[in-house]
């Protein structure tokens, strides 16, 4: 078993010089490629970026394991061992598009469980993060444990999209909840939304489809907090696989599910 502590002083530390590399490619011209479709966007530096962190964990711990959402890391077949779950940029729209709302996610898992969890804002050079049993923050502030909050009282992030005409949710499901609440949110990185969930800038995020590396960091942030990551039936999170991602405060969580989620059905 790793030493936690010594690991998180790694992390910290290449995450803020992976950050800097970053903004200082705001200068330079971005190489910018389509991957499944024309708005699923990676750029030379979303894989520079990746290869940065994986020559470095290889180095200082040749025995875990790493997945990586440009493909650099391994091909894991289970969740025994030490695992970096690493998306060097999520929100890459918002990188090429904005240059800012976007973050590096790394969350590092072992034997399943969740131990370190990290969310990098670039641009604001704001880190989330979170040691299992140790507290989360934001750089060196703690957060505070998330309290019960009414709906009607309650800024979700959710995106459009899931209201209108989609091949994942009935569109009809999420329309009473988006007016019930006090308002919606739609940021575009899946960490970013997570990390504002487990710091109360938002009272949840919920989402159709995510891969592990858009939400391994910030299910262990939350829930260090004391908030609720499922998948929008209620089921457990495979850090393996895709899912529907529904993170909430507590209370909050129940309460959307018993009122407006009820025997949903989701398409995979
Ligand atoms: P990315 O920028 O790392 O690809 C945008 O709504 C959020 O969803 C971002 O966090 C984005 O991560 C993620 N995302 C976009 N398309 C996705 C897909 N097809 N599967 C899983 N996650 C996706
Ligand atoms: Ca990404």
């Amino acid at each position: 078993m790793s030493n936690w502590q010594e690991v998180d002083t790694y992390v910290k530390h290449w995450i803020k010089e992976a950050g800097d590399r970053i903004r200082k490619s705001f200068k330079s011209q971005l190489n910018i490629q389509t991957k499944s479709n024309r708005n699923d966007l990676v750029t030379n530096v979303d894989q520079e970026t990746e290869q940065y962190f994986i020559e470095r964990i290889r180095n200082t711990f040749p025995d875990h394991y790493i997945l990586g959402e440009e493909g650099f890391g391994d091909d894991l077949k289970d969740t025994e061992g030490t695992i970096w779950i690493i998306d060097p940029i999520d929100g890459t729209m918002n990188f090429v598009h904005q240059q800012r709302n976007f973050a590096i996610s790394i969350g590092i898992y072992h034997d399943g469980e969740g131990m370190l969890g990290y969310i990098y804002d670039v641009v604001h050079d704001e880190l989330y993060h979170a040691r299992k049993g140790h507290g989360a923050f934001m750089d060196d502030m703690q957060l505070k444990p998330l309290e019960e909050v009414d709906i009607r009282d309650s800024i979700i992030g959710v995106n459009a999209l899931w209201v209108t005409e989609n091949n994942r949710i009935d569109r009809e499901v999420l329309g009473p909840l988006v007016r019930d609440v006090r308002g919606t949110r739609s940021y575009g990185s899946a960490a970013l939304e997570m990390a504002y969930v487990a710091s109360g800038r938002i009272d949840g995020y919920m989402t159709m489809r995510l891969a592990p590396w858009d939400f391994a960091a910030g299910k262990i942030l939350i829930e260090e907090v004391g908030g609720v990551v499922t998948s929008l039936d209620g089921k457990e999170l495979n850090i393996l696989q895709k899912s529907s991602v529904f993170s909430c405060k507590p209370g909050l969580h129940e309460n959307i599910q018993a009122s407006y989620l009820k025997g949903i059905s989701l398409n995979s």
